[in-house]
């Protein structure tokens, strides 16, 4: 066994999301997730989130079970189509559950991290995240939730992974509201950075204490021939829409050249107005990454299925069956994640001084049914072991990390795969009781001590 010690003050907790966990679907509007769970064969099970796995109803067990895990931190998302109305009013009954929520984590001492969007876009806003008053509206919801939130909530996400609610939502037609337009998914994408710029100009106009910031979704691609300046390019192009469009756009004030280029007819010529870029790059405090796998990619024919890379649907994966894969197939690559936070911390967060928070990590595992007895996840404790291992290397290697959170804390609603994959450290039975994993244990220890232990062979 080694042991390598996380330094002082490190943040530790879990992530969950509002449409994946909260259920009472009765007492919200519909979002667009709602909707694209009604369109036959878009959940894997057939399932939807109307019931989820009750958080709204059972949050305070759920808040005892972190502060027993002893977490810091936790991060969950808002509703918006259950805080406010299709009229603009606000929804009492939605903004109580918040305010509920925020004083029992404070009261079991875990610091809320709140993420204003995570997909569910109330299904009333005409056009979505193609149309540009979007993005006002957005500004407009995240002032309303920090009126009444704001003096307990300190840290504030506007956006989680971007790329998922333009590219993989507008383009690759996987998520809501399953449309498949390339020109969609480039305004999907600046309306989304446009509303992040005015709502942290917002916010921080009213709260200049706050920490403000983002999170990313990452998968690192390298090509799967070395010296092949096709595996080369067709890299180039998956990184320009999955990462660069977003990083430059927030740490730089600019679209990156080359995927605007490559975009051609589909990015709409009357998209960036003067002072857009300006806005989306308004200083944030940290920015937050989500990291699960990297990939293997070469240059291949398309294969005229819808891809979430519109400038690079030649993209094809390949396999590295050397490697260990989670129960969503995706290979387990801690050493690409060490690389990818060193990468940002040197590329766009060290120069703004800002730090990155993990504000995503872990494993889907296919679990035995929680009715057969208690769950020993060693394949999860050692993804997180792994992954855990690759943060303190990179902290070590200079880069400024403060905050890890496991997803997530409980099995949920796994969006086009419902309720098939299980990422949770708790699990839930079939009358949804909360049943902690051995990965649950496992993480309060390391909490506990902030020691990671390694087997020498991990
Ligand atoms: O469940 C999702 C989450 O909503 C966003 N990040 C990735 C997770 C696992 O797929």
């Amino acid at each position: 066994m080694s042991a390598l010690q996380f330094p002082p003050g490190f943040r530790w907790g879990t992530a969950t999301s509002s449409f994946q966990i909260e259920g009472a679907a009765e007492l919200r509007g519909d979002s667009i997730w709602d909707e694209f769970c009604r369109v036959p064969g878009a959940i894997a099970d057939g399932s939807d989130g109307r019931i989820a796995v009750d958080h709204y109803h059972r949050y305070a067990e759920d808040v005892a079970l972190m502060s027993s895990l002893g977490m810091d931190t936790y991060r969950f998302s808002v509703s918006w189509p259950r805080v406010l109305r299709p009229d603009g009013s606000a929804d009492p009954a939605g903004m109580g559950f918040y305010d509920a929520l925020v004083d029992a984590l404070c009261a079991a001492g875990v610091r809320p991290w709140l993420t204003l969007y995570h997909w569910d876009l109330p299904a009333w806003l005409p056009g979505g995240w193609t149309n540009r008053a979007t993005a006002d509206a957005f500004a407009d919801y995240a002032l309303r939730m920090h009126a009444v939130l704001g003096d307990r909530v300190r840290v504030w996400t506007t956006l989680n992974e971007p790329w998922c609610a333009s590219f993989l939502s507008y383009a690759g037609g996987q998520h809501a509201p399953g449309h498949t337009d390339a020109a969609e998914a480039f305004s999907a994408t600046h309306h989304l950075l446009l509303g992040h710029g005015l709502a942290v100009r917002a916010l921080r106009e009213v709260d200049p204490g706050a920490t403000l910031g983002l999170t990313l979704n990452f998968t690192p691609a390298y090509p799967a021939g070395h010296d092949d300046p096709a595996d080369a390019d067709v890299v180039r192009r998956v990184d320009g829409t999955a990462h660069r469009i977003f990083t430059d756009a927030v740490f730089r004030g600019a679209y990156p050249a080359d995927v605007i280029a490559d975009a051609g007819a589909a990015w709409p010529s009357d998209l960036v107005r003067d002072g857009d870029l300006e806005l989306i790059a308004t200083p944030i405090d940290v920015l937050g990454v989500n990291y699960y796998t990297s990939q293997l990619l070469r240059a291949g024919e398309p294969s005229g299925q819808p891809s979430p890379h519109p400038t690079a649907p030649d993209a094809v994966v390949v396999d590295r069956p050397w490697l260990d894969r989670t129960d969503m197939g995706w290979e387990v690559t801690p050493d690409a994640f060490r690389d990818l936070l060193i990468g940002l911390h040197r590329d766009y967060t060290g120069p703004a001084g800002i730090p990155l928070a993990i504000t995503e990590n872990g494993c889907a595992i296919d679990d035995p049914d929680p009715a057969s007895g208690p769950i020993d996840d060693q394949q999860r404790i050692d993804y997180l072991r792994g992954h855990l291992r690759a943060v303190h290397e990179a902290i070590a290697a200079g880069a400024a990390i403060d905050t890890y959170l496991v997803w997530s804390l409980i099995d949920n609603f796994e969006w086009a795969f419902g309720y098939t994959k299980r990422f949770g450290l708790v699990a839930v039975d079939g009358e949804l009781n909360r049943l902690p994993k051995a990965s649950a244990g496992w993480y309060a220890e390391l909490i506990r001590t902030g020691t990671l232990c390694l087997p020498e062979q991990v």
